[in-house]
């Protein structure tokens, strides 16, 4: 593999619009980010991924675009972009942007002309077929939002528009060599403005099962998921790795993609020197007790299931390239929340979390609020939910016979809303994210207690041991083996626990982590330097460790690297 400018790099996600508000309107917005990045410059970050940006009706946060070529009003301008892109610049810092190319809003231009002619040439750009008659849809896939991904074009009888997403996000026809030409026009446009490269959002949705086929049912409604069609669907490879050439080596971008779905063994085609991306998000326990059914058929897995997903994943990347390492993004709950146990959802466990995601081989990318332990949202009632994918989820949780209480209850526990809440800067008002009466989204009211400005001057705090975990990354000591050293698992036979060891040329250290609530006591591996040399703590979570002789006990929720060279 070869050495890239990004790889000894931490990064973070951003969604926006709880970030931090500047201009006093409840909505965070790009000055807010300016103001903040020496903030997060000290937590040891220098890459930042912005989710997007771009002029949108908000049906899905901006995930569904109706112009790529102009900032929403609601962040700023495009002199605040170009700004935002200077001030980076001076601090060492990268921006990416969201690259959201499976679909655009129905309210762009391309999607009206193509709606007003679809037999003509912007019908081209999306995907209309006729319907199977007496009001049936061509096929029987269901939308990722509910319902079905195909919408009646108004007006015509029979013929239909594919959205994968909401029926507000038509699908672009990726078959189409003018579409794409487009798409490598605009991706180019944003990386002469100085972009460092893209968070490239959805992709393995680009390519489809052209014979629309239907598949069987799963659910009451008699549709099925599009994972069917996605399954069936080949020759993606051809797309990416012309848009690769097309756009992100001509700039040495970093382009990061977010792909559920990649089929078995077919990894190393996505990343690695000759990729189709740079390197591409963990999400392998994403997905751990989720069922296809829905949120309210959906557990959390324990700790040790976790651990040994991320162990099979690091096995399966291997040497061959480089994951993006997360516990949460904008559409997950919080990480807290979700994979720390009830009694380990404190400082300590927090930490740990931090520990063991920046230790991994990969690029830590965190998301906003994490470096001070944000938690999931209380909520109270489903008029709380922003979340279009959220609502759809209650409903369904309804229609499978949960009562309200009981909906609201499985909803909360994933709603991607969790994750979406402002982020909490102090104890004022709003938690100081805005100087407006009411934020678009309420902040959690845990913010009395967490929030950064409390964590600045405590020498403890969770923020405090994330800038800790940042600088070890750039460590002349440590940076090889970090960012470059082998993943090896050790005492695997022990359950809630973390060991393993990353090894570089003349140097190993030793990553131990008690994910449980119960002391443990282990032995120190045989595969570490010289017994009788002592272990050298190199970061701990807790204040003190107990070393005897070959054992080392760990508190609860204790996590330390040692240097065992
Ligand atoms: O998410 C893509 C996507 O496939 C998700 O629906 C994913 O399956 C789910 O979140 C797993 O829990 C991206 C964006 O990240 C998301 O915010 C957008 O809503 C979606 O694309 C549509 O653009």
């Amino acid at each position: 593999m070869k050495k890239q400018w990004w790889h000894g790099r931490t990064a973070m996600q951003i969604y926006p619009k709880s970030f931090y508000d500047a201009n006093g309107d409840g909505t965070g917005d790009l000055r807010g980010i300016i103001e903040k990045l020496d903030y997060i410059k000290s937590i040891g970050v220098d890459i930042i991924w912005i989710s997007p940006i771009y002029r949108s009706p908000f049906v899905d946060q901006g995930y569904d675009i109706s112009d790529y070529y102009q900032i929403d009003p609601g962040f700023g301008t495009m002199e605040d972009m170009e700004e935002l892109l200077r001030e980076a610049k001076k601090r060492d810092m990268y921006i990416l942007m969201d690259l959201v190319v499976n679909h655009c809003s129905s309210e762009h231009a391309l999607f009206k002309k193509a709606l007003a002619d679809p037999e003509g040439e912007y019908g081209q750009y999306f995907y209309f077929r006729k319907g199977k008659g007496n009001g049936q849809p061509p096929c029987n896939w269901r939308a990722y939002f509910g319902g079905s991904v195909w919408e009646k074009v108004p007006g015509q009888d029979d013929l239909w528009y594919l959205h994968l997403f909401a029926k507000e996000q038509p699908d672009l026809n990726w078959e189409n060599p003018a579409l794409r030409r487009r798409v490598y026009d605009m991706i180019r446009w944003w990386l002469e403005k100085g972009l460092a490269g893209f968070r490239i959002d959805a992709i393995i949705n680009i390519k489809k099962d052209l014979s629309f086929r239907d598949y069987p049912a799963d659910r009451d409604d008699g549709m099925c998921s599009v994972h069917n069609m996605l399954k069936h669907a080949s020759g993606i490879g051809d797309f990416l790795l012309e848009m690769r050439h097309e756009t992100f080596d001509r700039y040495n971008a970093l382009a990061i993609a977010e792909a559920f779905d990649i089929k078995d063994g077919e990894l190393p085609l996505f990343v690695g020197d000759d990729g189709y991306f740079s390197s591409i998000f963990d999400f392998s326990t994403e997905g751990l007790c989720k069922s296809r059914r829905g949120y309210f058929a959906s557990g959390l897995p324990s700790v040790t299931e976790v651990r040994d997903t991320l162990y099979k994943s690091q096995a399966e990347m291997g040497d061959h390239g480089f994951f993006c390492n997360i516990i949460e993004n904008h559409d997950e709950p919080r990480g807290a929340s979700r994979y720390l146990p009830v009694s380990g959802q404190n400082d300590a466990g927090k930490k740990l979390l931090g520990l063991l995601m920046h230790m991994r081989r990969g690029m830590p990318f965190l998301y906003q609020g994490q470096e001070i332990g944000m938690m999931n949202y209380p909520f109270r009632n489903i008029d709380e939910i922003e979340d279009i994918g959220t609502l759809n989820e209650y409903r369904v949780a309804l229609a499978a016979g949960l009562s309200e209480d009981e909906a609201l209850a499985a909803v909360s526990l994933f709603s991607r809303d969790n994750a979406r809440t402002p982020v909490q800067w102090s104890d004022d008002p709003q938690a100081g994210f805005t100087t407006a009466d009411t934020p678009w989204f309420p902040v959690n009211p845990n913010y009395r207690e967490i929030n950064v400005r409390a964590q600045e001057k405590d020498p403890d705090s969770v923020l405090n041991f994330y800038r800790s975990l940042g600088a070890l990354r750039k460590d002349p000591a440590y940076a090889e083996t970090i960012v470059y050293g082998t993943f090896e698992p050790v005492l695997q036979e022990y359950s809630d626990l973390y060991a393993f060891f990353r090894r570089s040329a003349g140097k190993q250290l030793l990553v131990l982590g008690n994910m449980s609530e119960k002391e443990v006591t282990v032995p120190v591996p045989a595969e570490s330097g010289d017994p009788h040399k002592d272990l050298k703590v190199v970061l701990n979570n807790l204040k003190h460790l107990e070393i005897q002789k070959n054992r080392i006990t760990l508190a609860p929720w204790q996590g330390v690297i040692l240097d065992v060279t």
